[in-house]
């Protein structure tokens, strides 16, 4: 038996992992105690991976469909007749009639980022989507206009801050996001040791909110209220730093006539956080000495994620946190991805808008709440194909049986993945990819979202299994068998090509280590293979010197992000009363749609939970069978009443609903229902500024199924 260091590629925190290999089998993931950041973290997702590894539903072998039934072909013949396909559908339809969908799991993976792009562009398609709009999309628009560049994150020095604001975020449970993070949870418990505070503003008093901290409930969508409030009340009582206000920032009389308008009397009964909480919410921010706000997706996902994001970064550079210890660091971190992307221009968006709507893309990816529309509206540029890239679309994105009919209609769809996701269930190929234990990487795309600055190389664990292939080279094969090269430049194509011949994935992304490892990163790397730190981030590197704005100062008041702060104003006082407001509920042991197939990782049954008093005003109890409607769709799940949510509100997993053409035999039968159906899809469903998808503070009503009801409806 022999052990291999490595790390797990499921979520952010990148926890290190010791695999035990025998035979050419994975026997075992354990903790790696030596990770010079997770020191023996890792949670039951990491540590089972091993199961999914070896899932017997998993993909080896390429896939066709003949007849309705996905069949085993070669590799030769799938990728030359899937390359074939889509180059008919282009010579037919032009090159934006190829979508492209790229999922979440590619962000861990130091390659696949890169490979999707070059393949997007190879097509030269302005049809390409990924979970950004589903995600995140906020944060990066709004980073860009504050501080230059969408690849700029402020992220928490959770080891020496004094005051922690966490908004929509579940580390307990997710691990977050935005911020690379490995024991989270006892960070932040490490913060209270420390005499420090940490506040959990959440509708739901979470894993994280029993845990550690001070919970404070709040109304979904509206912690962009709460959070301009925090400033308004900052700028009306002086705790600002009016010297870093003036050496730093532009717009701050700006930022004080829009935070004027949401004093803490007005947003209190919106919010329902009473007024006298947010005042001394904000001079305690302000006066900690190391202070963080961290928000993510439970506000990414409402309708003012992009207000809320520019409010925390303004609070947080208006009281001095920005840059500073105890507060938000902007790591540089191993390799300087946003300096890389300005100065190559990659981070500047193509000059094409969608067909429908309008939207400009963000990552030069378009909104995923119009995808279905941009495959069932007929005309010039409609989308008959889809190449879908470790991504399960089906379930993530809004629409439910609409993106269903949308999916059935294309004709040629192409899925890289492990399984027959439920998205793949109306491919036309499935082309079988490796997963990380099969693969070479390092933590690409969290070098510069890390507190604790680190680079981590890790060879492949065990071989791959079966027919399994990485997608650089897939994706390089279909681009050559649908005839446009890769990146939609010859040279790069062979480039590419060449460079993963040669050497491997590693020749493609290690000489952008160069400058922080030395001239042979590869071998330094080698030396360290439980981490290498990186000289650790000083705080007052970024004000100074690596703002990307025009200004070079942080806008807080830019064109744009704060647009819709109108219509969370008239919220305020026009609140819908008496409906529920739906909001999004992580699993310990699921991860998104793609972790529901081993009974070693099963979860509990899909449930509806709501607060007692709506259950009891609704005469729902635990376990009844209920219809959760909005006016975009309705599904039927299993109540559960907790009195950790919030009244008013109901918490629903998504990610179920598994689709019986899929190949997860075992996530089939756990039943459940697809959330999103309950989304709105289409323009009007969309953040103009930020092309962001809605699945938080959506209206819905709930109501008991009586058996004999249902027997009436069947
Ligand atoms: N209602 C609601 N909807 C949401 C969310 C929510 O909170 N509420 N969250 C949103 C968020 S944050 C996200 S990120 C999206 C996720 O959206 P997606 O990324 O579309 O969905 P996942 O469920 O993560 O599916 C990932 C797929 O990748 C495959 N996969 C895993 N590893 C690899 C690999 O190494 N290579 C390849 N080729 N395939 C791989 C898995 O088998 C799975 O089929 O969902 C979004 N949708
Ligand atoms: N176990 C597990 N871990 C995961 C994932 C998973 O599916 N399972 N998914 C991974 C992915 S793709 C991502 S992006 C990250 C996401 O990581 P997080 O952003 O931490 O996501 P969640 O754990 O869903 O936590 C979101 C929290 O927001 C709360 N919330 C909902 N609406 C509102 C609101 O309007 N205001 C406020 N203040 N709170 C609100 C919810 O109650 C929930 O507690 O997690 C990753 N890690
Ligand atoms: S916390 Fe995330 S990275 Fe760490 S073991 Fe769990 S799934 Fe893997
Ligand atoms: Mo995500």
């Amino acid at each position: 038996m022999r052990t291999h260091v490595t790390y797990c590629r499921i979520c952010e925190a990148a926890c290190g992992l010791l695999a035990d290999v025998e035979g050419g089998r994975v026997v075992a993931l354990r903790p790696d105690p030596d990770h010079v950041v997770s020191r023996g973290f890792a949670c039951a997702k990491g540590t089972r991976f091993a199961a999914v590894h070896e899932d017997p539903d998993r993909v080896d072998h390429p896939l066709q469909r003949v007849n309705g039934r996905l069949e085993r072909v070669s590799w030769h013949d799938a990728v030359t007749r899937a390359g074939a396909a889509l180059r008919g559908l282009r010579e037919r339809h032009g090159p934006h009639s190829v979508a492209v969908y790229v999922g979440n799991p590619a962000a861990f993976s130091a390659t696949l980022p890169l490979a999707g792009m070059g393949f997007v562009r190879a097509l030269g398609t302005r049809n390409y989507f990924n979970a950004g709009s589903l995600d995140c999309n906020n944060k990066f628009v709004t980073s860009r206009a504050m501080l230059g560049s969408p690849a700029i994150h402020p992220v928490p020095d959770l080891d020496h801050a004094r005051f922690a604001l966490l908004l929509g975020t579940n580390p307990s449970v997710s691990q977050s996001s935005f911020v690379n993070a490995p024991r989270m949870m006892e960070r932040l418990k490490a913060i209270e040791q420390r005499g420090g505070e940490v506040v959990v503003v959440d509708p739901r008093r979470t894993e994280t909110a029993r845990s550690v901290g001070r919970h404070v409930p709040i109304v979904p969508e509206m912690d962009a209220a709460l959070l301009l409030a925090m400033i308004h009340v900052v700028l009306s009582e002086g705790l600002e730093q009016p010297d870093v206000v003036e050496r730093t920032t532009n717009g701050a009389s700006a930022l004080r006539r829009l935070s004027a308008r949401f004093t803490p009397d007005r947003v209190a009964a919106a919010t329902g956080v009473p007024a006298d909480t947010l005042r001394e919410l904000a001079r305690r921010f302000a006066a900690a000495g190391g202070a963080f706000c961290h928000l993510s997706t439970g506000v990414n996902q409402g309708r003012f994620g992009t207000v809320a994001y520019g409010a925390k970064i303004a609070l947080e550079a208006i009281t001095g946190n920005l840059d500073a210890h105890g507060g938000a660091l902007v790591p540089h971190g191993a390799a300087d991805v946003a300096g890389l992307a300005h100065r190559f221009g990659i981070d500047r968006e193509p000059g094409w808008t969608s067909r429908i709507g309008g939207f400009s893309p963000v990552l030069g990816a378009m909104p995923c709440g119009i995808f279905a529309d941009e495959v069932l509206t007929p005309g010039e540029g409609q989308i008959r194909g889809l190449v879908c890239i470790a991504g399960n679309p089906l379930l993530s994105m809004p629409g439910g049986p609409r993106l269903e009919a949308a999916l059935r209609s294309l004709e040629t769809v192409v899925s890289l993945d492990l399984f027959v996701n439920d998205t793949a269930a109306f491919a036309h190929w499935v082309l079988p990819s490796t997963d990380w234990l099969e693969r070479d990487d390092l933590p690409y795309a969290q070098l510069q979202l890390q507190p604790v600055p680190y680079v981590q190389w890790t060879e492949a664990v065990v071989r791959p299994r079966g027919e399994r292939r990485g997608e650089w080279d897939v994706l390089f094969d279909l681009a050559d068998a649908t005839g446009v090269p890769m990146f939609g430049r010859r040279a790069l194509h062979l480039a590419g090509r060449a460079a993963a011949r040669l050497g491997g994935t590693r020749a493609v992304v290690l000489p952008s280590l160069v400058r922080a490892l030395g001239p042979r990163p590869l071998r330094t790397l080698r030396a360290n293979p439980h981490g290498l730190l990186v000289d650790r981030e000083r705080p007052g590197s970024f004000l100074a010197k690596r703002v990307l704005t025009r200004s070079g100062r942080v806008e807080l008041c830019p064109d744009g992000i704060f647009d819709r702060a109108d219509e969370l104003e008239s919220e305020l006082d026009h609140r819908a009363a008496g409906t529920l407001r739906l909001f999004t509920k992580r699993e310990r042991l699921g991860h998104n749609s793609w972790m529901h197939n081993h009974p070693g990782l099963t979860t509990r049954p899909h449930a509806a939970h709501l607060a007692p008093s709506d259950a009891a005003r609704l005469g729902i109890s635990s376990g009844d069978r209920v219809r959760v409607t909005s006016s975009s769709g309705a599904i039927e799940l299993i109540a559960e009443v907790s009195d950790d949510v919030l009244a008013g509100s109901v918490a629903v997993p998504h990610g179920y609903g598994h689709h019986a053409g899929s190949g997860w035999t075992h996530a089939r039968a756990r039943g459940g229902a697809n959330v999103n159906a309950l989304a709105d899809t289409g323009p009007d469903s969309v953040d103009p500024v930020s092309g962001m998808s809605r699945f938080v503070g959506v209206r819905v009503q709930m109501e008991r199924v009586d058996a004999t009801v249902e027997a009436d409806d069947v």
